[in-house]
């Protein structure tokens, strides 16, 4: 079972300071890990994070100030990671926002900024890491895609476009990288309790459950949101070379929502 080890494997997850990002850091540890590297945008939620990484008993972790979207501070940041800790065999692409707004009322502002770091900072970070992979003949890019990368819904447009784009780009670098022994696969959760969905999970004023609450479970066959820590496996096992025949492949870990049509109202 060694092939599932990521023993002395250094990995980048961009945006892990907490939710499916400082899971999946968490997962990689475990599965013995070298070093963790994210990023994040501030420098008090690389703080933070740090603390909550320490609490967790791991601090084999490096935490930097970085914009996903800023290409010059990214090369930087590659370059520094390098530096610092040596070879990135493994990029998740995790950072991502989303913006509900129905699409008529969206700026393009607005639909840009979600386009950029969902989708802009993916192709920045992994054209960063890849030359590298190149020159050593193998890396891992887990690029975090969604339930958006298949469905759509009102009000993220913006996002569904984004995540979209990120299943293609995923299939794209495996085409042009594949023979450099790189893989680049998709991770496809479907609706995870973080900090970025908790607003549709917000009891309403009256205490009763936000409606997109119960929507959700009707249409997730085990009839519950996911925990982020459900995630390990998949992403260990696609950063791991138990997948290394495994290329352009988005694996949705969704709990069966793209299986099942919905739990028939009662
Ligand atoms: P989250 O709780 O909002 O965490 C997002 C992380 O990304 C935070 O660490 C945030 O750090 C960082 N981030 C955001 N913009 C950034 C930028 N421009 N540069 C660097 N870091 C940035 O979100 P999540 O639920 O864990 O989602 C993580 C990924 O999974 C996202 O790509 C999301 O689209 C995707 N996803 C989520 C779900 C779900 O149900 N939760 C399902 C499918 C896919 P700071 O804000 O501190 O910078
Ligand atoms: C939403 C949710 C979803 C999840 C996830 C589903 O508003 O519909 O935020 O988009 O974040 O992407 O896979």
């Amino acid at each position: 079972m060694d092939i599932f080890s990521l023993e002395g494997r250094n990995a980048w997850i961009t945006g892990a300071a907490y939710g499916i990002g400082f899971a999946i850091a968490k997962a990689f540890v475990k599965a013995g890990a070298r070093t963790i590297i994210f990023n994040t945008r501030s420098q008090e939620s690389v703080d933070k994070a740090l603390e909550a990484y320490a609490a967790e008993g791991i601090t084999n972790v490096r935490g930097y100030v970085c914009d996903v979207t800023d290409e010059v501070a990214v090369k930087a940041l590659v370059a520094r990671i390098h530096e610092e800790v040596g070879q990135i065999d493994i990029l998740v692409n995790n950072a991502g926002i989303i913006k509900r707004i129905p699409m008529h009322e969206m700026t393009r502002s607005e639909f840009q900024q979600v386009i950029d770091i969902d989708l802009v900072g993916p192709y920045i970070a992994s054209a960063a890491v890849i030359p590298e992979m190149m020159e050593r003949r193998e890396g891992k890019i887990i690029n975090v895609c969604s339930m958006m990368s298949e469905l759509g819904r009102e009000t993220v447009s913006a996002y569904a476009a984004a995540k979209g784009g990120l299943k293609m780009l995923t299939r794209n670098i495996c085409s042009e990288y594949g023979e450099y022994n790189i893989q680049c696969n998709g991770i496809g959760p479907g609706y995870i309790a973080t900090p970025q969905t908790a607003p549709l999970r917000e009891k309403q004023a009256d205490g009763s459950r936000h409606p997109f609450d119960s929507f959700i479970c009707a249409k997730t066959p085990a009839g519950r949101w996911l925990d982020p820590d459900e995630l390990a496996g998949p992403a260990v096992f696609l950063a791991s070379h138990a997948s290394d025949a495994v290329n352009g492949h988005i694996l949705y870990v969704d709990g069966g929502i793209l299986a099942y049509i919905g739990k028939q109202p009662k």
